[in-house]
């Protein structure tokens, strides 16, 4: 198993939209296994396949305090949402260090093939319902922060811009000729 470099915000490749996944193949074992090694390490409740520059369909998530509860979806969709939504302050492990509220549907019914090429279903509240639904937003995608306002999103891009700037400054200068 394998340790994945994760893609930061704002980086234009967490914009792709992910592709389908005809063939569940050891291929797609090994991306799912390593995959959960990386949430796991982060350490996250899930991870797409997007945060990783991969782009096709698959997430890993486990809510779960002991890590007991790894749920691998490929070709998840969400096929029931209740009208009742819930505010959850969500993180993001491409976007490190920033947690806001996202307003989402309170529970979801989502359809998916598991490692077998089965096709189950999971009936999600709380946080496996929130985890689920932003972690499909990144096969599409979209990151959590479009959900907050123009001038929330313009402060995270000015404080992010800033610790790169910071960070190149500390860099060590290397010496020429
Ligand atoms: O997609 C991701 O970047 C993973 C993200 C999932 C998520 C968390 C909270 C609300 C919505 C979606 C994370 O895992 S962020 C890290 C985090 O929340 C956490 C880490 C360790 C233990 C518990 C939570
Ligand atoms: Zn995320």
């Amino acid at each position: 198993m394998a340790l994945l470099p994760l893609l930061h915000y704002p980086d234009r490749r967490l914009r792709t939209l992910a592709q389908p996944i005809a063939h569940v193949d050891d291929e797609v074992r090994r991306l799912a296994a390593d995959m959960a090694e990386t949430m796991y390490e982060a350490p996250g409740v899930g991870l797409a396949a997007t945060q990783v520059n991969v782009h096709r369909r698959l997430i890993v998530v486990d809510v779960t305090e002991d890590r007991s509860g790894l749920i691998t979806l490929i070709n998840p969709e969400i096929v029931e949402a209740s009208e009742e939504t819930k505010v959850w302050d969500e993180g993001c492990l491409s976007v490190p260090g920033f947690y806001d509220a996202v307003e989402r549907p309170d529970r979801i019914r989502v359809r998916a093939t598991n490692l077998q090429g089965e096709t189950f279903e999971v009936e999600a509240d709380g946080l496996l319902s929130v985890c689920i639904q932003h972690e499909i937003d990144h096969l599409d995608g979209k990151v959590f922060v479009d959900y907050l306002s123009r001038l929330k999103q313009t402060r995270l891009q000015d404080k992010i811009k800033k610790q790169k700037e910071r960070a190149a400054d500390k860099a060590p200068v290397l010496a020429r000729g």
